[in-house]
């Protein structure tokens, strides 16, 4: 069984989107992140960094204590190795997909997480911070615009843990003052997620903890 310590964010909606798409059991503990509890020392304990989401797993291959782990882009990478899903065993498709996940993890993630801010969140107007992450956000939907015009998903032919990272990020794109009529080949790999029916397990899941 998978402990998911998990708000209903993007990077909290990655997790239940793998877990719902690879049928695994889990365990849904809220962190309610508005009101500090991501501070508490007993999370800490799982998740140095303060940040939701975080695992843990009761069952872990070495048949060893509870395994935990932080980390979207890691836990993700864990939870496909551990069940041998969402994660092609072919070289290439492999690689492509780790390069496509770590282009969210390292650029588009934290560059849309400050597009939010300074959007929604800034005590005070800063406007380059305004025009410098929304250059930046435009700049990054036209690479994944481009790589959707040549392949139907991120890693290439199959479903990934690559798509599954960026999906819960382009979910926001209004937020992010971005219409999806700009970018076709984004909007009709959005759709093809939305309707999967893990997908609206997942949201269904974020209404309810
Ligand atoms: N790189 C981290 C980012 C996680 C992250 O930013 N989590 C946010 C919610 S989406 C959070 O827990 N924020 C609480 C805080 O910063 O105190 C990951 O991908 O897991």
């Amino acid at each position: 069984m998978i402990d998911l310590y998990y708000a209903p964010t993007p990077n909290g909606h990655k997790i239940t989107l793998f877990l719902e798409e690879a049928g695994i059991e889990y365990r849904l503990h809220r962190v309610d992140i508005g009101k500090g509890e991501q501070f508490r020392p007993e999370f800490l304990a799982i998740s140095p960094n303060n940040k939701i989401p975080a695992i843990v797993d009761n069952d872990p291959a070495d048949g060893g204590a509870p395994l935990s782990l932080f980390e979207s882009g890691a836990i993700l990478l864990y939870l496909a190795e551990k069940t041998g899903q969402l994660l092609s065993g072919e070289l290439r498709e492999r690689e492509t997909t780790l390069q496509w996940l770590f282009w969210q993890m390292a650029g588009f993630g934290p560059m849309l997480g400050q597009n939010h801010h300074f959007t929604h969140f800034a005590p005070q107007p800063v406007p380059y911070a305004i025009e410098r992450y929304q250059v930046e956000t435009q700049r990054l939907y036209t690479v994944l615009n481009k790589r959707l015009e040549n392949a139907p998903w991120l890693g290439g032919n199959h479903y990934s843990i690559a798509d599954i990272a960026t999906y819960p990020w382009v979910a926001s794109h209004e937020r992010q003052r971005i219409s999806l009529e700009d970018y076709p080949a984004v909007s009709n790999w959005f759709e093809r997620i939305r309707h999967r029916p893990a997908t609206l397990a997942a949201w269904k899941k974020a209404e309810v903890v």
